[in-house]
């Protein structure tokens, strides 16, 4: 049996991988809930089944999925992929699952975070969400992965990793009062080093302007490499997120990571204002307790948000004239991968987009049977 660990990653040698490293495969969550996808979420359905028939060209894929939905998933998704049944309040695995974790021998084991749906009451997305908080244990007792359990609210998209020792976060997301308002900056850092087997943080101000998340990280600025980071950019200096973005180089030009090295930024604009259209928020369910969502509502679009599999990235496109550029860029800095776009609106209608839909599970020592997973 799994076991529930009282120690701390960093205390037994343990450390999240960088996204880029081996991985046994990737999680995801089905979509099905009325009041944040449209039209009972079929479109979105579809959109997620491109998402993981994408990464399934790179890697094993599970989706989990409703008892409600496990038929209308199965004949959806492609028969690559492994279904499993779990329950959840929506499917943004991502934030709600675990954190992998690896030690030097290829152990793998998992940090289950609590999740309060991005701040619970206090501006949270959707009430209730104890459905959400129990992926992380599911997922780690179905991989029978030993679980740290932190009484710490985090979710997996408001950090990100170079896997030598760094992590970058944003201070409108951690230090929010509507995660862990008892803990001081200092008190978040140490349980960023002590749960991802970290030793240096680095701070950015805020994320993607509107972001809902209040700022995740992985929409904005993520590692590509070691000493090597991807910003949202824009060179319009009328829109708000040119600020927030060049306030973000400004800080990332003084930066030193774990290892002592300056950081090279490399930028990457974004598409143009992606808003809700009358029609596409006339098809969502209004519940209260949910964020409810206006024709001309601004989203978060970002060519940030993909999906570093083993042999592909999944990357999401806009039907934008910058789509071709974003995907040029992901080409080099990424040589040994394909890049694969998908479209990304139907997820990004639901808030977030092609990463925050994913949580990949390193290889550790563990080997791909000859039937995948
Ligand atoms: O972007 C994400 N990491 C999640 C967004 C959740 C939005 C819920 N409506």
């Amino acid at each position: 049996m799994p076991k529930l660990l009282s120690t701390t990653p960093r205390a037994d040698g343990f450390r999240m991988p960088a996204e880029w490293e081996p991985h046994i495969g990737c999680w995801m969550l089905w979509p099905e809930r009325s009041d944040n996808w449209r039209r009972g979420a079929k479109p979105a359905q579809h959109a997620f089944a491109a998402v993981a028939a994408a990464i399934a060209q790179g890697e094993p894929v599970t989706v989990c999925v409703s008892p409600g939905q496990y038929i209308i998933a199965r004949e959806l998704l492609d028969p690559a992929i492994r279904v499993v049944e779990m329950t959840s309040n929506d499917s943004w695995i991502r934030d709600c699952g675990p954190t992998f974790l690896v030690n030097d021998e290829g152990v793998v084991r998992g940090v289950d975070w609590k999740f309060n749906a991005w701040g619970g009451l206090l501006g949270g997305l959707y009430f209730p969400w104890d459905q959400d908080d129990l992926v992380g244990e599911k997922v780690l007792e179905l991989e029978r992965d030993d679980r740290y359990a932190p009484d710490f609210i985090l979710e997996g998209g408001s950090i990100d990793v170079d896997g030598e020792g760094t992590v970058i976060t944003t201070e409108e997301c951690l230090l929010n009062e509507n995660r862990n308002p008892e803990l001081s900056r200092e008190q978040i850092e140490q349980m960023l080093c002590d749960y991802l087997g970290v030793q240096k943080v680095l701070w950015l101000a805020k994320g993607v302007y509107l972001d809902e998340t209040d700022g995740h990280v992985d929409n904005f600025c993520r590692f590509v490499a070691p000493g090597e980071v991807i910003l949202t950019w824009t060179e319009d200096k009328s829109d708000p997120q040119y600020e927030i973005s060049a306030e973000a180089l400004d800080r990332l030009a003084t930066m030193r990571d774990a290892k002592g090295r300056p950081l090279k930024v490399h930028k990457l604009h974004q598409p143009d204002p992606v808003l809700i259209t009358a029609e596409e928020a006339a098809d969502i369910d209004h519940v209260p307790g949910t964020l409810p969502r206006q024709p001309g509502d601004r989203l978060a679009a970002s060519y940030v948000n993909f999906y570093i599999a083993n042999d592909v990235i999944v990357a999401p496109s806009f039907d934008d004239p910058r789509d071709a550029a974003a995907q040029q860029s992901l080409a080099e800095l990424f040589p040994g991968r394909r890049i694969i776009a998908v479209p990304g609106r139907e997820i990004l209608l639901g808030g977030g987009n092609i990463h925050c839909i994913t949580q990949q599970e390193p290889l550790g020592r563990r080997v791909i049977s000859a039937k995948g997973r």
